[in-house]
């Protein structure tokens, strides 16, 4: 079992398509166990896959991108469907971080952080898990340094993702800090 490939058809199906799944995520992201797997048992590349698998997936991956808890399964961020995941606020730490494209930081500074494809903008606990995120689009991305705690004292909310990755709704220019 491929247990990278199976995490990223996971992430498309319960992030982005879950209809082409013909699965309905609850308010919070969550779909059975049991409906996730007949979906995918309906596609020959999945016949095999069970409910220890995706166990093993959540252990062996690099990033804590799914959960499982009574019998159901959800993405823990990245989300891009119509209907917006409903987190409840959280108490964020006094600075996050969000890694970026060169090309990207004008726009940012002018603009403030937008959501763009996804529901939420994504935030990284760290200097470390940020470089990892820009360094998807760009090989030495900038890392722009977010005042969280007085953004949260202004009354913006910050929704806990998981260890490494928190979210907000938009994040204006004055609390994002270019060093
Ligand atoms: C940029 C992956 C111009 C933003 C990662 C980013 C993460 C703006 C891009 C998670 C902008 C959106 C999310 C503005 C934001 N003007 N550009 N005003 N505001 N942007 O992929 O944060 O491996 O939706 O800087 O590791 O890169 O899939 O967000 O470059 O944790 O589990 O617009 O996805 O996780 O890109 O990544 P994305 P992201 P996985």
């Amino acid at each position: 079992m491929d247990l990278m490939k199976l995490s990223k058809e996971l992430s498309y199906a319960l992030r982005h398509a879950p209809w082409e799944y013909e699965l309905e995520l609850d308010d919070e992201g969550w779909v059975e166990i049991s409906q996730l797997l007949a979906a995918l048992h309906e596609s020959r590349k999945w016949t095999a896959v069970t409910e220890a698998d995706l166990h093993r997936m959540i252990q062996a991956s690099d990033k804590q991108r799914h959960e499982i808890a009574g019998g159901r399964i959800r993405a823990l961020y990245g989300h891009s469907t119509p209907q917006k995941i409903s987190r409840t606020p959280a108490q964020p730490p006094q600075w996050l971080y969000h890694g970026t494209p060169t090309r990207a930081v004008d726009s940012i500074m002018a603009q403030g952080l937008q959501p763009r494809q996804r529901q939420y903008v994504h935030l990284s606990a760290d200097v470390e898990t940020a470089s990892l995120v820009g360094s998807r689009r760009d090989p030495k991305p900038v890392i722009l340094r977010i005042d969280a705690q007085a953004a949260a004292a202004d009354g913006l909310s910050f929704y806990h993702g998981n260890e490494n990755i928190w979210l907000a709704d938009h994040v204006p220019v004055k609390y994002i800090h270019r060093d």
